[in-house]
């Protein structure tokens, strides 16, 4: 393992072009729950009511709960190690992009500047009727909030069977070709077409993953790192 670190890091310090994509695991040392990995969201609720237009439609009630208690968690929050590690990495890099499907805006936190969020953000709120999308920190008290047009908000963020925001995936396949080393973070690799952009960055740059666990393209990759991003994004610098 320490080999393949050392490997790895000399690849990095070498690379003019970076690309990092991130997942919920990046935060998992902030004390944000996964989705996917132990005490993950999925594990005890179903993605179908909370994360889909249909389960919005069905109990906007129950949907808001759920994401105004993650605004709280993410609030209350702090970047960690692996975030700060990428905040340096961009300094240090020729080009730079960090792609992400995390939407706890931890990373743009941290200083990271060149990133694509491929999920939207869990501080913008979008009017259902008036389509008026803003920023929004407070705290919501009245669920589901409401615009000033009377209409119905719903969390800026992607759901299950939604369209990614425009032109995002398109940025993102464009720096993973023009990427020289591509550092995959704390994803699980099941939701696409993010995790598509892992075999396309296989084609032509060197990939980097950084999981405790195995993934589905782990065997892809040119060097499969087991452990935590907050450990192990430093010790690539
Ligand atoms: C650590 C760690 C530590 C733990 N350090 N690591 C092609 C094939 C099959 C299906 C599809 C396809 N194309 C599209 C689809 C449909 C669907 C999809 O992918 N389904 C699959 C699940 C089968 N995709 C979509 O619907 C997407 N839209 C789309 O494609 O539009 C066009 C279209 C529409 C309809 C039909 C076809 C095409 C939209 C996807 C939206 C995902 N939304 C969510 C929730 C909303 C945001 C939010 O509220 O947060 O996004 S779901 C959830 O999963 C969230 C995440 O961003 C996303 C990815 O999860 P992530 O980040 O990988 O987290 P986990 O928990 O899965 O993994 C954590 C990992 O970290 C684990 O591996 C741990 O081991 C690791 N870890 N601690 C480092 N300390
Ligand atoms: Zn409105």
């Amino acid at each position: 393992m320490q080999s393949s670190v050392d490997a790895a890091r000399e690849a990095v310090r070498q690379a003019r072009s970076i690309v990092v994509l991130t997942g919920a695991g990046v935060s998992a040392e902030s004390g944000i729950p996964t989705f996917r990995s132990n005490g993950g969201y999925w594990q005890t609720q179903r993605f179908q009511d909370l994360a889909t237009p249909e389960g919005f439609a069905r109990d906007p009630k129950l949907v808001w709960t759920w994401y105004e208690e993650r605004r709280r968690g993410v609030a209350a929050a702090n970047p960690n190690a692996g975030h700060y590690a990428l905040v340096e990495l961009e300094k240090r890099a020729g080009r730079f992009a960090l792609i992400t499907q995390n939407v706890d805006g931890l990373h743009e936190r941290a200083g990271s500047k060149n990133v694509i969020r491929l999920h939207g953000s869990i501080w913008v709120v979008r009017c259902l009727t008036c389509g008026v999308e803003q920023m929004n920190y407070e705290e919501l008290n009245d669920l589901p909030p409401s615009c000033e047009c009377g209409g119905m908000l719903r969390p800026g963020v992607v759901w299950f069977g939604e369209q990614l925001p425009d032109g995002a995936i398109e940025r993102a396949v464009d720096e993973v070709k023009l990427a020289d080393i591509v550092i995959v973070a704390g994803t699980s690799a099941r939701v696409y077409p993010a995790a598509s952009l892992i075999p396309l960055a296989a084609q032509s740059a060197r990939v980097i993953e950084i999981n405790p666990e195995a993934t589905d393209y782990s065997e892809d990759v040119t060097w499969s790192l087991r452990g935590t991003s907050a450990n192990i994004l430093p010790r690539l610098l």
